[in-house]
C-alpha cells in the first residue's frame, strides 16, 4: 500500500514501477502500457485546454456505432488513445466507444507479437458538455487476453472481475488521474503542467461509508421504474439530524463519480423507458468505475446484481448503474429487492 510522506514527490511512472517491484513475475509490460495511457491522457488534456483557441470545439459531422454525433475532439482524442496503445507494444485488442469492432493491433516486431493485454476505453466521456467547458474525461478498463479466445471480442466479453486495472483522467479545473491496480487501492495524481508530470496528491483514496449527495438525472423521472422513483423520493424526504441530502448532476460521468468517490453518496444511471439497459455502456463506463469504487471501500451494482459480475453481450453492450457509498448502495439494493418482490416499502 502507497503511503506518502509529506517531503516526497512520487511521479505516476515512479508509482508504477514501485508496483511492478512487488511483482516478481512481472515483465514490466504493464508499466509500459500504463505509461502509454498516461501520455495519452496528457496529450488529451493540452488539447482540451486550448481547444476553443484551436478550433477544435463543435461536431465532427460524423456519427459512431451508439448512434451518436461525434465532436472533433471525440475523434482526436480517439486517434490518441489509439496511436499511444498500439505503441507500447503490449496491447493486442482495444475496445473503443468510437469504434464499431474490436480494433486488432498488428504487431511491429517478433517481441509486439507477445502483447497480452486488451483495453477498453472511452477516450472523451461526457463529450456533449464539451462545447461549453464543463468536466470531461476518459476512462480505462485493463484485461488480460484471454488463452483459450476464439476471436478478439472474447477477450471482453467476460465478466468485470477479470479487469486488472481502472483508471479515468479527469480534465477539469486540474488534470486528476485516478487508478487502481487492485488491492484496495485506489491513487490520485495531479498534473503538474509545468513539469508534464502527474503528482500523488491523493493517496490511498477511501470513499466514505456514507454521503449525503445523490447525483441523477432527474429530468427522466417520469421515464423511471418504480424502484428508482421510490428510492429517489425516498432520499427527499429522508433527513438525518435535519440535513437533507443534496443533489449534484454535471452530466459527465467522470466528474460525477470523481466527487462521489472523494465525499461520498450515491451516483446513478438507471433504466428508464428509453434506455431500457441504462445508458452507460458496461465495458468502458460501469466495468472501470464500479472496480475503481470498490477498490476505494464502496459499492456499485445495476439494483438487481453487483456490476462487476455482468458479462457482456457485445462490447458496446449497456447497463445501469448505481455506485458510491457503501451504506447508500446498500439502500438501493434494498428499494430493488422489494420491489421485484412486490413487497410494500417500510422505508416511508
Ligand atoms: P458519452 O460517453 O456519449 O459522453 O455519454 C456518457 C455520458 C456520461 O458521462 C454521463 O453520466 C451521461 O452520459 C449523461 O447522460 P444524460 O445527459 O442523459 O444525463
Ligand atoms: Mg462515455
Amino acid at each position: 500500500m502507497f503511503e506518502q510522506k509529506d517531503t516526497e514527490f512520487i511521479t505516476l511512472s515512479r508509482f508504477v514501477l514501485d508496483e511492478q517491484k512487488w511483482h516478481k513475475e512481472a515483465t514490466g509490460d504493464l508499466s509500459i502500457l500504463l505509461s502509454s495511457l498516461q501520455v495519452a491522457c496528457k496529450f488529451v488534456e493540452s488539447i482540451v485546454r486550448k481547444a476553443g483557441l484551436v478550433g477544435m470545439l463543435g461536431e465532427e459531422g460524423s456519427v459512431n456505432v451508439q448512434g451518436e454525433g461525434q465532436k472533433k475532439l471525440d475523434v482526436l482524442a480517439n486517434k490518441l488513445f489509439i496511436q499511444s496503445l498500439k505503441s507500447s507494444g503490449c496491447v493486442a485488442y482495444m475496445v473503443s466507444e468510437e469504434n464499431k469492432d474490436v480494433i486488432i493491433v498488428e504487431p511491429k516486431s517478433e517481441c509486439d507479437k507477445n502483447a497480452k493485454y486488451c483495453v477498453a476505453f472511452d477516450p472523451i466521456d461526457g463529450s456533449s458538455n464539451i462545447d461549453t467547458g464543463i468536466n470531461v474525461g476518459t476512462i480505462f478498463g485493463v484485461f488480460r487476453m484471454k488463452e483459450d479466445a476464439k476471436n478478439p471480442e472474447d477477450s471482453f466479453l467476460v465478466s468485470g472481475n477479470n479487469i486488472i486495472v481502472a483508471g479515468y483522467c479527469m480534465y477539469g479545473s486540474s488534470c486528476n488521474l485516478v487508478i487502481t491496480l487492485g488491492n484496495n487501492n485506489v491513487n490520485g495524481f495531479t498534473l503538474n503542467p509545468s513539469l508534464g508530470e502527474f503528482i500523488l496528491t491523493h493517496p490511498n483514496i477511501r470513499t466514505p461509508e456514507h454521503g449525503d449527495t445523490y447525483s441523477i438525472n432527474e429530468g427522466k423521472y417520469t421515464k423511471w421504474d418504480e424502484a428508482t422513483k421510490a428510492y429517489i423520493d425516498f432520499l427527499k424526504l429522508h433527513q438525518e439530524g435535519g440535513k437533507t441530502y443534496a443533489s449534484r448532476y454535471i452530466g459527465s460521468m467522470v466528474a460525477d463519480v470523481h466527487r462521489t468517490l472523494m465525499s461520498g453518496g450515491i451516483f446513478a444511471y438507471p433504466v428508464d423507458s428509453e434506455n431500457t439497459n441504462g445508458k452507460l455502456r458496461t465495458l468502458y463506463e460501469s466495468f472501470p468505475m464500479a472496480f475503481l469504487c470498490e477498490q476505494a471501500g464502496g459499492k456499485a451494482t445495476t439494483g438487481a446484481k453487483r456490476v462487476l459480475d455482468i458479462v457482456p453481450r457485445s462490447i458496446h453492450d449497456r447497463c445501469p448503474i448505481f455506485l458510491g457509498s457503501k451504506e447508500n448502495v446498500e439502500t438501493v439494493e434494498e428499494f430493488f429487492e422489494i420491489y421485484s418482490n412486490n413487497l410494500t416499502p417500510a422505508f416511508r
